[in-house]
């Protein structure tokens, strides 16, 4: 199994897009784990992104995800689901991302690109433990249309 931490950005919060967002995740048969919106802190937005430390567009980052509230969740699934999520996702930058994607279809501009989802199972692990308690997610459980999406 991998998990992707996703999270719906404060662009995608203000704008009223929850709900579309987690449609296309629903209705492309992902099980959530967990799921809650949340003002991000600076600490929690320096683990997350650590990796960017020192980038030109490092601190635009930080305030832009730290200025408004969130939506953090995880989605689970068989291998391959992380790769599956990404594609979902689109490129980095709005305006080269491909239509069908969530960016390619709602976003502009690389600044506001709405969402993050993990770009690795091990990604998916690091960043999960940064924005959730265990006893927050739930583990096992079965969608009932599960028979219906899976062979
Ligand atoms: P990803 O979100 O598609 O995985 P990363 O390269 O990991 O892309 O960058 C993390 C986030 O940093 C992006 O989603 C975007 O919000 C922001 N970012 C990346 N490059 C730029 C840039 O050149 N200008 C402004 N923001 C950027």
């Amino acid at each position: 199994m991998e998990r992707a931490l996703i999270i719906l950005k404060p662009d995608a919060v203000q704008r009223g897009l929850i709900g579309p967002i987690l449609s296309r995740l629903e209705q492309r048969g992902l099980r959530f784990q967990g799921l809650k919106l949340i003002q991000m802190t600076k600490d929690m937005a320096y683990q997350h992104y650590a990796e960017h430390e020192g980038k030109s567009f490092f601190s635009g980052l930080i305030s832009y995800i730290t200025s408004a509230p969130v939506l953090v969740l995880v989605v689970t699934g068989k291998a391959g689901t992380v790769e599956l999520v990404r594609a979902m996702v689109g490129a980095t930058n709005p305006a080269k991302a491909a239509p069908g994607t969530i960016r390619g279809d709602f976003g502009l501009e690389i600044g506001r690109n709405l969402i993050h989802a993990s770009d690795s199972p091990e990604n998916g692990e690091r960043e999960t433990e940064i924005f959730f308690k265990s006893e927050e997610l739930i583990g096992q459980w079965e969608r009932a249309i599960h028979i219906w999406i899976h062979e």
